[in-house]
């Protein structure tokens, strides 16, 4: 069975309102498919954004401590419904819940490995010693990789931060470097760069979708991770081009058309080494289309859960 998580945290994020994400993809559902969300009727995760305009822990890991809270909210229910054999499929506010979200996966299937299909624009590898903007939604897949990446330091990190960045690693590294694949990515700072150099981790840019085609660029994906068990695949809107994704904290130019985005999303959905994946950043207060974010969101997530049902 299909269990839609909705985590709808925007803690990590720059901008305001990511946390209304899931609403802005229910309201759209209401005209193209009424019952979607009585039939795939997800379990709520408990946010902290109560902690939003409290301090800012740290300018290198701003609200760090309440990412910290949601990564354990997370993880636990990721796993739990993996124990219960039931397909996690989570909505999740801005992208830095995706950390959590592949603590659970790892934490369900232990002595498996784990590969990871990273869509979008940015390659969310910093750590606090190397963000430019402390935005912690720029940090998950470090956590999974357990990269301090401390070589390509520029911030000075003290205090509590520290503490949160190390309960974010966990006690081991989820994900092994070069079993990450990112697509249509075309935004990383220097730090990242040096990351993806470092441990040759594969990059499909746009440019490459459009000249080889959606199939082939899955299939060098799946190439590449064929020595691991299971793959997570996680999907931040901003991967798709501005003219689509208006509605997300951080657009930029030269992304993916919807229609990629969907056939990406139904290959992998139909592959049953996918054992999760994930929704993330739309953000309908930045929208100025209407909801035209969280309408392409739903068509996306529709389409993906049409591919699901169709495994058995
Ligand atoms: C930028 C933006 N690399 C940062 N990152 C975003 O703040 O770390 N990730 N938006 O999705
Ligand atoms: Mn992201
Ligand atoms: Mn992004
Ligand atoms: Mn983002």
């Amino acid at each position: 069975m299909i269990q839609l998580i909705n985590a709808p945290s925007e803690l990590g994020a720059g901008t305001r309102g990511a946390s209304l994400g899931y609403k802005a993809i229910k309201t759209a559902s209401l005209h193209v498919d009424p019952t979607f969300f009585k039939r795939y009727e997800p379990i709520d995760v408990e946010t902290a954004n109560n902690l939003l305009f409290e301090h800012v822990d740290n300018p290198y890991g701003k609200r760090i401590k309440g990412v910290v809270k949601m990564y354990r909210r997370i993880a636990a229910q990721v796993a739990e419904t993996m124990d219960d054999q039931d397909f996690p499929l989570v909505i999740s506010g801005d992208h830095s819940n995706a950390g959590g979200t592949i603590a659970g996966v790892a934490q369900a299937n232990p002595g498996k490995r784990l590969g990871v299909v990273w869509i979008d624009a940015h390659s969310d590898l910093h750590s606090p010693y190397t963000s430019p903007s402390g935005n912690v939604h720029g940090m998950p897949l470090a956590t999974a990789i357990a990269e301090d990446n401390k070589e390509s330091a520029i911030n000075d990190v003290r205090g509590t931060a520290l503490r949160s960045w190390d309960q974010m690693k966990g006690s081991r590294q989820r994900v092994k470097p070069e079993d990450i694949v990112f697509i249509a990515l075309r935004s990383s700072e220097e730090p990242e760069v040096h990351l993806i150099n470092k441990y040759n981790m594969a990059v499909h840019r746009t440019e490459d979708v459009r000249e080889k085609g959606v199939k082939a660029i899955y299939e060098a994906s799946l190439e590449r991770l064929k020595d691991c068990d299971i793959i997570y695949v996680t999907f931040d809107v901003d991967s798709m081009d501005p003219e689509v994704s208006i509605g997300t904290g951080t657009p930029v130019p030269g992304g993916l058309t919807e229609a990629e985005a969907t056939e990406f999303l139904q290959l992998y959905a139909a592959n049953e080494k996918v054992a999760c994946m994930e929704f993330t950043e739309v953000n309908p207060l930045l929208d100025d289309k209407g909801n035209a974010m969280g309408e392409a969101a739903f068509r996306c997530l529709k389409a993906t859960v049409e591919a699901l049902e169709k495994r058995k």
